[in-house]
C-alpha cells in the first residue's frame, strides 16, 4: 500500500495513527509531499490535489481519511477499531464524526488565516467557536471510554482533532470545558501510534 500524506495534515496523521494501531506499518510504502503544490503524482491519485490519498495493494486510490480508516481496519481484522454490529458501531461513528468535523473546523481556521495574511476572519472565528462546543459534548461522552484498554477510531480521531488545536490553535482553550475529555485525550496522546506521528 502507499500512503501521499504530509507533515502536518491532521487529515493525513489520522490515517497514519490507524495505520499503527492496525499492525500495517510493515505493509505501508509513505510518499510526502506538499499538496498546495498539485504535484503531479498526487494529482494522479486524487484529482482534488489533497491528502490523505491511499493506493491500495489491488491498486485502487483511496481518498478520505474517514474511508481509508474504514477500509485499513477491515484489512487488519482489528474490530475493536471500528466494531461491525450495531449499537457498539454507532458509538464509535458517532464520536469519528464528531473527532473529524473538529479537524474540518480547526484546519479550517487555520488555512483561513493563512491565506488572509495571519488574520482571522468570521468564518475562522465561527469554527474557532465550535471548537469548546464540540469538546463539551465529547467530554459527556469521555468517561465511558476511559474504561476501556485501547481506544477506538472515535477516539483516535478526537485525540488527533484536539492534539492539532492544541499545537495550532492554542488560544481556543477547550479544556477548560472539557476535564474528562482532556484526561482521555492526553492517555491516547501517549501511545506510541501518536507519539511516533507528532507533527512538528
Ligand atoms: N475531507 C478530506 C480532507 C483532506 C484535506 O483537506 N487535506 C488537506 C491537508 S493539508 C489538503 O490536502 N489540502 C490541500 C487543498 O485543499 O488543496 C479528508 O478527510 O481526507
Amino acid at each position: 500500500m502507499k500512503l501521499y500524506l504530509n507533515k502536518t495534515s491532521p487529515y493525513a496523521r489520522l490515517v497514519l495513527v490507524t495505520v499503527h494501531e492496525t499492525g500495517l506499518i510493515d505493509r505501508l510504502e509513505t510518499v510526502w509531499l506538499e499538496p498546495w503544490n498539485d504535484p503531479p503524482e498526487l494529482l494522479a491519485v486524487n484529482p482534488l490535489a489533497k491528502v490523505p490519498a491511499l493506493v491500495t495493494d489491488a491498486g485502487d486510490a483511496l481518498i478520505e481519511s474517514s474511508l481509508i480508516c474504514d477500509h485499513l481496519v477491515t484489512l487488519s481484522r482489528r474490530e475493536h477499531l471500528l466494531p461491525s454490529s450495531l449499537p457498539a458501531r454507532t458509538d464509535t461513528l458517532r464520536r469519528l464524526g464528531l473527532g473529524r468535523a473538529c479537524i474540518d473546523c480547526a484546519f479550517g481556521a487555520v488555512i483561513e488565516r493563512r491565506f488572509n495574511n495571519g488574520a482571522d476572519t468570521p468564518l475562522s472565528q465561527r469554527w474557532q467557536r465550535a471548537l469548546p462546543r464540540a469538546a463539551a459534548t465529547l467530554d459527556a461522552l469521555s468517561a465511558a471510554r476511559s474504561g476501556q484498554p485501547s481506544p477506538d477510531l472515535g477516539d483516535l480521531a478526537v485525540a488527533v482533532a484536539f492534539d492539532y488545536v492544541d499545537f495550532r490553535l492554542p488560544e481556543v482553550g477547550w479544556r477548560a470545558n472539557a476535564p474528562a475529555l482532556a484526561k482521555w485525550v492526553d492517555r491516547v496522546r501517549a501511545r506510541p501510534s501518536m507519539q511516533a506521528t507528532r507533527p512538528q
